[in-house]
């Protein structure tokens, strides 16, 4: 039992909202009190009991190439030494925006912001200062930060704990955000037909990992880059999750599609504070102070998240890397796949290169509807009987799990074995 996390989770809950900074971290959709994590280095999270664990949380995301890796630490200590944050231009900045550029086609202009929330709210201020337009279209059970208007049918922590719609948002934001189903062109098309005009953007994580991980169904990325194109509105690829993680050029390069607007976070920073908007320079240009669109940052573009991004795009450019990624991740779900097939358990892997999802208590998941049939109850035990075999994951059923370049085949192996253990336990 980790005890010491215990007796820290009640004092930070009498000096923090529900104990955490961030609400999907609290537990509550699984029961206990969340680890607190010390240190982490490879594969590994080691928590305040001196307990270490395989992690498949790597952050949420960003830490590709495992934690606490050499040349990443090493660029971040060199960069401390300059000083923490100016608040003025650096040329670093300049370095990372030309490596975004130069990877991502549809990225001729970037600017640099703190999180994935600033960086799909400022893509939505983008894009309806360019059209003159109001509304927006999003999926349900996408997430894309907790910007107001995006938090309508939300995924993620939002839809974890039950506040899919949360309160403090206005019904006048609220009516602004029109809702389409993830996979469901038909549906999209008409959206557009009834409200064609008064669109501004339509804003979609190509792969879904914030219902868990949903594939886009062939074609459907491609309807929507038509649809948007059609009817004048721009198309907003959220890569916060995707970018730089499931290939070098994000889910837009896997799919070959080309949007108006792309946000990243998580990997491009590395593990620090950073995140980006970007896109075509006309579109880019409507920005301040070149154009009408306000937007800013005290710590934007902070020269110690840069170096941290810098470090981390320079290693994952090597070649081989992304092949490594799909290795791996493919021994675990073939690994996964092989014991539902011996247990004859109803629950299915979804994945993309290193994201990846366990759905409990349903055979297949191509859209939210399906995500949602899952079985939390059996998530949950789940969860706790992997915990206590050394594997780290979300505690939620509803995000994605990821592979980083430190998990090593035994890993991977010892992660199979536990969840092969973990659902005769359950069971
Ligand atoms: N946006 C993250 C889930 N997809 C949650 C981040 C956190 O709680 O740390």
């Amino acid at each position: 039992m980790a005890k010491t996390s215990e007796k820290l989770f009640a004092a930070a809950c009498e000096v923090i909202p529900g104990g955490v900074n961030s609400p999907v971290r609290a537990w509550k959709a699984v029961g206990g009190a969340p680890l607190f994590i010390q240190r982490a280095s490879g594969s590994k999270v080691t928590d305040a009991d001196g307990t270490d664990y395989i992690d498949y949380v790597g952050s949420w995301g960003p830490m590709i190439l495992g934690h606490s890796h050499r040349s990443v630490l090493q660029e971040v200590q060199n960069t401390l030494r300059e000083g923490m944050s100016f608040g003025a231009p650096t040329a670093r900045e300049i370095e990372m925006a030309r490596r975004i550029c130069s990877i991502v086609d549809s990225v001729d202009k970037v600017r640099l912001v703190n999180s994935g929330t600033e960086a799909t709210m400022t893509a939505l201020r983008i894009a309806r200062g360019f059209t003159g337009r109001d509304k927006i279209l999003k999926f349900e059970g996408c997430y894309h930060g907790h910007a107001d208007s995006l938090l309508v049918r939300a995924g993620s922590g939002a839809l974890t704990l039950g506040v899919p719609d949360s309160a403090g948002v206005t019904s006048g934001t609220s009516s602004d955000t029109l809702l389409a189903k993830f996979n469901d062109i038909k549906g999209v098309a008409r959206c557009f037909e009834a409200h064609g005009p008064e669109i501004a953007a339509l804003i979609v994580e190509p792969i879904a990992g914030n219902m868990g991980v949903v594939p886009p169904a062939s074609g459907f990325l491609e309807g929507l880059r038509e649809l948007t194109q059609t009817h004048g509105a721009l198309l907003i690829f959220d890569e916060v999750m995707t970018g730089f993680r499931v290939g070098l050029e994000g889910a837009q390069g896997l799919y070959g599609i080309c949007p108006d607007l792309s946000c990243f976070g998580k990997v491009v920073g590395g593990g620090m504070p950073l995140a980006a908007v970007g896109g075509r320079s006309e579109v880019m240009e409507v920005l301040a102070p070149l154009g009408p669109v306000y937007q800013a940052g005290t710590l934007s573009g902070n020269p110690l998240a840069v170096a941290a991004g810098l470090a981390t795009l320079d290693q994952i450019g090597q070649p081989g890397v992304y092949d490594r990624l799909e290795r791996s991740a493919a021994r675990l779900e073939e690994g996964l796949c092989r014991i539902i097939a011996d247990r004859s358990i109803v629950a299915c892997v979804n994945r993309v290169g290193s994201m990846w999802t366990l759905f409990l208590g349903v055979s297949e998941v191509a859209d939210f509807d399906a995500a949602k049939r899952g079985d939390l109850e059996m998530f949950s035990r789940f969860f706790h009987a992997m915990l206590e075999r050394g594997i780290y994951m979300a505690p939620s059923a509803f995000e994605a799990a990821f592979v980083s370049l430190a998990h090593s085949d035994d890993d991977i192996d010892a992660t199979i074995r536990a969840v092969d253990e973990s659902l005769a336990a359950i069971a």
